[in-house]
């Protein structure tokens, strides 16, 4: 998959303004702050493709981006944002869990977690959701330029034994990541197309 050809597609507020669900979706989630929009921007490469916010909480839309015909990126908001309002932090969090739980099209998602504190609660909570509803999940461990090897080992380390105790390894996976130095982003392309082709497998059948 030609990633540089991502186009944006449209930003819902509701899951009721969303495309026809057909097709595949990968959704990019974490906490706000993690650098979901950042790796957007380094998986397509291109500089604004998503907006990298200065101030946390600033994706507040569901962001689409269409890469062929029927395949799509999502940037979801982030989530566990401490100041905006417990009321539009409950209303975020209904309209994240209505499109993770409803979507039929989603494939996938890229959860990304910053590998300096890799399995706070919400992430936990997502990783186990992705479980219990049978969807793939690739972990990028975030902001990877920010740690020495000694400390990657330990992130690594900390998520494989986390993952290890859910007992369903099989559509779970996960890798370093830095959107800032490139790396890992190969991997993280390799990924998504074994997730895109094995829609092209499906829809030749
Ligand atoms: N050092 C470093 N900083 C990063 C990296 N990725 C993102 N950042 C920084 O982290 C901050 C947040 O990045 P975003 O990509 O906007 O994060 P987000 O997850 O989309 O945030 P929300 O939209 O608020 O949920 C920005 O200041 C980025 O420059 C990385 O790989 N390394
Ligand atoms: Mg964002």
């Amino acid at each position: 998959m030609n990633y540089k050809k991502a186009k944006y597609l449209m930003g819902a507020a509701e899951l009721i303004q969303l495309p026809e669900d057909y097709g595949v979706e990968v959704a990019f989630a974490g906490r706000s702050n993690a650098g979901k929009s950042s790796a957007l921007n380094a998986l397509t490469e291109q500089k604004a493709l998503a907006r990298v916010s200065k101030t946390p909480g600033r994706t507040q839309l569901i962001n689409l981006f269409t890469l062929e015909e029927h395949k799509r990126l999502v940037d979801l908001p982030g989530y566990g944002y401490a100041k905006v309002s417990n009321k539009l932090k409950d209303n975020w969090q209904r309209t994240l869990e209505d499109y993770l739980t409803t979507r039929q099209c989603l494939y996938g998602i890229i959860l990304l977690v910053d590998a300096r504190h890799p399995i706070k609660n919400f992430d936990c909570m997502m990783i186990e959701a992705a479980v219990e509803y049978g969807l793939n999940m690739h972990i990028l461990l975030t902001k990877a330029d920010k740690l020495n090897n000694k400390e990657k080992a330990q992130s690594e380390k900390l998520l494989r034994d986390y993952l290890d105790q859910l007992k369903t390894s099989e559509r779970l996976s996960f890798q370093l990541f830095s959107s800032l130095k490139g790396t890992g982003l190969n991997k993280l392309r390799d990924k998504l197309d074994s997730w895109y082709s094995a829609f092209d497998d499906d829809f030749a059948q």
